[in-house]
């Protein structure tokens, strides 16, 4: 079977037949599912939703093998006669992309959007704003581009990159480009969530308003927890329910992220809960990392992404709250694939392609409605020792097309993943021209 992720069942006919094109029709079923149904009479998608004819497709490019994540050649192909019956089994199929430690041109996104598609994943969480950098553009306060979108990258963490000193780094995405983005994803059925991390990440807008800061400050050059968080003042909450309103215009999705993680003096929640309340208030659902639970009550239709373990997803799923899985142990494609010295970013616990295979985003002992609210889950890509699509290539893939098998197939593990994983699909993503970590071992850089 080469099909990944995995479907729900999949009968050869042990025959080939030429592809001539397919047809669509629309049944009943689960969100995002579909029947596919290839013989000498043509290739017959049922699909259960427009999402489920998109799943269709990429199933379809598969069975015309590698040479179809090329370029689309006109002479004629062959695929297997075969019958596809295919849901998946979580409806928050997400990735999160840090844009803001280092800046990914908006070619890049794109990109990435299109390498979401090909893996069946359906959402994209773009983290905009961080301690080193402002990456949206806000048409009332054009200094937070000006001053907050760039910096010296001065300290890389990385040893093979000591003599890049100093070297600006920096870039921004205007509100078109923004536009664009969202437009082709939603194409594709991945709906694209924006971030704005408040109260802490916030350096580059301190840098460029101060009044914002407990502190003052440039845009950050060094990583990790930062003590200069924002303050409380009645302005600066204005000021930030100002730049969710355009954030708002800009992203069409339900679901809006405030970020909530690591400030260190906003134990109390004052600055979450305001913003959160304002982002309901526009009918939208607040979208925060599991610190945001020190603010409640939050409003109720808040979401929570659990990232220090499963545990905090499980105290706001018993909270009422809808949850996303992303436990640093087991779903951050910035952590190192080996303890091998060559690893070109030894960062984190080493999180290999096995390991996220393994790991089931649903805990034991859920009760009730609480297995329905969990959504799903999304693998972080965290990008302060990834400073280009080469090197975000290298710390994604393969590992994320093993999340995306986690959160599209059934629970039960495949055991011959891997192989699978080496025979079939390394060669579509070397067709699609993914940097990827060869199985056996670092990349020599
Ligand atoms: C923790 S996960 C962070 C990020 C870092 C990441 C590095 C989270 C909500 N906060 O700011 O980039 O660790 O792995």
């Amino acid at each position: 079977m080469n099909l990944l992720p995995r479907p729900v069942s999949y009968v050869d006919g042990g025959r080939l037949c030429e592809y001539q094109g397919w047809e669509t029709v629309l049944v009943d079923g689960p969100p995002g599912g579909y029947r596919l149904l290839s013989s000498d009479d043509g290739v017959l998608i049922e699909a259960n939703d427009a999402a489920g004819e998109m799943n269709a497709l990429q199933t379809l490019r598969q069975l015309l093998g590698a040479q179809a994540f090329r370029a689309a050649g006109d002479k004629p192909a062959v695929i297997p006669a075969c019958e596809v019956v295919d849901h998946p089994r979580f409806p928050w199929r997400g990735v999160m992309l840090d844009v803001s430690r280092h800046f990914l041109p908006k070619r890049e996104v794109l990109r990435y959007v299109e390498l979401l598609s090909v893996h069946k994943l359906n959402v994209l969480h773009l983290h905009l704003t961080d301690d080193q950098g402002w990456r949206f553009e806000v048409k009332r306060y054009p200094k937070l581009t000006e001053v907050g979108s760039w910096r010296e990258d001065s300290r890389f963490g990385d040893r093979r990159s000591a003599g890049m000193k100093g070297r600006p780094h920096g870039g921004f995405y205007t509100q078109d480009d923004l536009r664009e983005i969202v437009e082709y994803a939603r194409a594709r059925h991945i709906t694209v969530i924006p971030e704005i991390d408040v109260p802490g990440h916030s350096q580059a807008a301190i840098a460029a308003h101060p009044e914002l800061g407990v502190h003052g400050g440039g845009v950050w050059t060094d990583w990790g927890v930062n003590e200069r968080v924002l303050n409380t003042d009645e302005s600066t909450v204005d000021f930030y329910r100002n730049v969710f309103d355009e954030l708002m215009d800009v992203f069409p999705a339900e679901v809006i992220g405030l970020g909530g993680d690591e400030a260190p003096g906003h134990e109390d929640g004052v600055l979450v809960r305001a913003i959160a309340e304002h982002i309901a208030s526009r009918g939208r659902r607040p979208y925060g990392w599991d610190e945001v639970l020190d603010a409640r009550p939050l409003p109720s239709n808040a979401v929570v992404a659990s990232w220090r373990g499963v545990e905090n997803g499980v105290t706001a799923l018993g909270a009422g709250h809808d949850v996303v899985m992303c436990p640093e142990q087991h779903v951050y494609l910035d952590y190192r694939q080996s303890e091998s010295l060559d690893e070109p970013i030894p960062v984190g616990t080493v999180t290999t392609l096995e390991d996220v295979y393994a790991w089931d985003p649903v805990p034991e002992g859920l009760t009730g409605e609480e297995p329905g609210r969990l959504l799903g889950a999304q693998a972080n890509i965290w990008t302060e020792h990834l400073d280009s699509a080469r090197r975000v290539d290298y710390a994604a893939f393969p590992r994320l097309a093993a999340f995306a098998e986690v959160v599209w197939s059934p629970a039960e593990k495949d055991p011959g993943f891997v192989q699978r994983l080496r025979e079939h699909h390394l060669p579509r993503l070397d067709a699609l021209g993914v940097e990827y970590r060869p199985l056996s071992g670092p990349h020599p850089w």
